[in-house]
């Protein structure tokens, strides 16, 4: 029998640099948040170290001197990994590699790594890997390289070592060929979607861990993974949602947010955030438990507008309002947030309201109509056909009676076309 020694986890210190841009409160948060996205990428917080300094410094970004005590700290602790709050440009990785002699990771090259060891689908590793590779091209330097191979473990996950080890030239190769492949899984997707545009579609977004999950299987009494975990979603998934007989609306469930979401990786989930793109109805989760979370809306509304989607109309879920410790801020809430609702996804609390706004957005995107058509007019008949839902249809001597169901901007469009035909008078 072989006995299974379990890894040990790899210990790191984390490091962020508060330039007065954050109150010494939200750093610690930020460091809290990225102690969790640690957790998540599977190593052990062992110290959390904040650095004031008026502007980050060019060689060594925390400073000289802040730097190699940290080194001692490394040596003294058995330390293998050290994580910065912030982006480091290659000359200070270079120089704090050179220090530590530890592998040095910032946010972007972490979440990149979560997202690799999450993606399952063809779609999503596609997607990780071309942020990997783009996220690394200016980072590829003989330190960097060296180090990965010595060390291992996290923030070497995804191209393999093969490919760091490969020049520029081969990189850029790649990412032209995973460009093309994202291009053709776009296209089967274009052809997958285009009969969704008789329902209306509503994406769940929101800050990472929010609960979109949660509330995506209970609103659709689906199986979706939901944990206690950041990134648990990669992919998107929709599923349909009735609200009232014959009403029914579509749902989607995607991933999450985070501030300092590397840019690449937002490019590169193109085509996993279309269901964005593509939403007639924003539902923005929110965990009101979190102290933080109004951090955490502007974070996700400032995605939002990345992807030009922050004018749509948006509802926002406030969850988790069992967990919440300090009542006082449901007030703060009902009196700041007109457009929102407080429920529990988990425990089932105020769901039947939020369904009910749902179905009040519904009947305002979907208008039921009467009209009769001359016989002499049937060709608008087949045009009423392609751009609604047909009802009833009931044949009288002179007319035929139908009975539609559409979209207001397609209404607008039939019946300007029922005016152009003279089967209604202008008004
Ligand atoms: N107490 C409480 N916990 C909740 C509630 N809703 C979700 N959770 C928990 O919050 C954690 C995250 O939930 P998910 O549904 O996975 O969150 P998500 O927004 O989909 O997260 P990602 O996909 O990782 O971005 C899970 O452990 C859930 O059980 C709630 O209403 N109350
Ligand atoms: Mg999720």
């Amino acid at each position: 029998m072989i006995e299974l020694k379990p890894i040990p986890k790899e210990r790191a210190i984390l490091i962020a640099l508060s330039t007065g841009e954050f109150t010494k409160g939200q750093i610690e948060e930020h460091l809290d948040e990225l102690e969790l996205l640690t957790d998540t990428a599977g190593a052990e917080t062992v110290f959390k170290v904040l650095q004031e300094k008026s502007k980050p410094d060019p060689a060594y970004f925390i400073g000289k001197g802040k730097a190699e005590e940290i080194a001692q700290l490394i040596e003294l602790n058995n330390i293998q990994l050290v994580i910065f709050d912030d982006d480091l440009n290659p000359t200070q990785v270079r120089n704090l590699e050179k220090l530590f002699e530890r592998k040095i990771l910032d946010r972007s090259g972490l979440i990149l790594d979560i997202f690799a060891s999450h993606a399952k689908t063809r779609e999503a590793k596609t997607q990780i890997e071309l942020a990997q590779l783009q996220y690394l091209l200016p980072r590829l330097t003989r330190a960097w390289t060296h180090l990965s191979k010595q060390y291992g473990g996290i923030g070497t996950k995804g191209p393999g070592e093969t490919q760091i080890e490969t020049d520029r030239r081969i990189i850029r190769a790649r990412i032209s060929k995973l460009k093309e492949n994202l291009k053709k899984i776009e296209s089967q997707q274009l052809t997958k979607s285009s009969g969704r545009k008789d329902f209306i579609t509503a994406t769940l977004v929101g800050y990472t861990n929010a609960g979109k999950s949660t509330l995506m299987n209970r609103l659709t009494n689906s199986d979706l993974l939901a944990e206690d975990k950041l990134f648990a979603t990669l992919d998107s998934t929709t599923r349909a949602l009735t609200l009232a007989k014959g009403k029914n609306i579509l749902v989607s469930d995607t991933v999450g947010f985070i501030r300092k979401l590397p840019h690449h990786l937002v490019a590169s989930f193109k085509s996993t955030l279309n269901v964005v793109k593509d939403a007639d109805i924003i539902l923005h989760v929110i965990d009101i438990s979190n102290e933080y979370f109004e951090e955490h809306i502007k974070v996700v509304d400032d995605t939002l507008e990345e992807l030009n989607s922050q004018k749509k109309t948006q509802i926002k879920i406030f969850n988790k309002v069992d967990n919440l410790k300090d009542k006082s801020k449901i007030d703060f809430v009902t009196q700041n947030f007109p457009e929102s609702i407080i429920i529990s996804a988990e425990r089932g609390i105020n769901i039947n309201n939020l369904k009910n706004i749902l179905l009040n957005l519904y009947e305002k995107y979907f208008v039921e109509e009467e009209i009769f058509i001359p016989h002499e007019k049937s060709k608008v008949i087949s045009m009423i056909h392609e751009l609604s839902d047909v009802i009833q249809i009931k044949y009288h001597d002179e007319t035929t009676q139908i009975k539609y169901r559409t979209s207001a901007v397609n209404n607008n469009l039939i019946k300007k076309i029922l005016i152009e035909e003279k089967v209604l008078e202008q008004k």
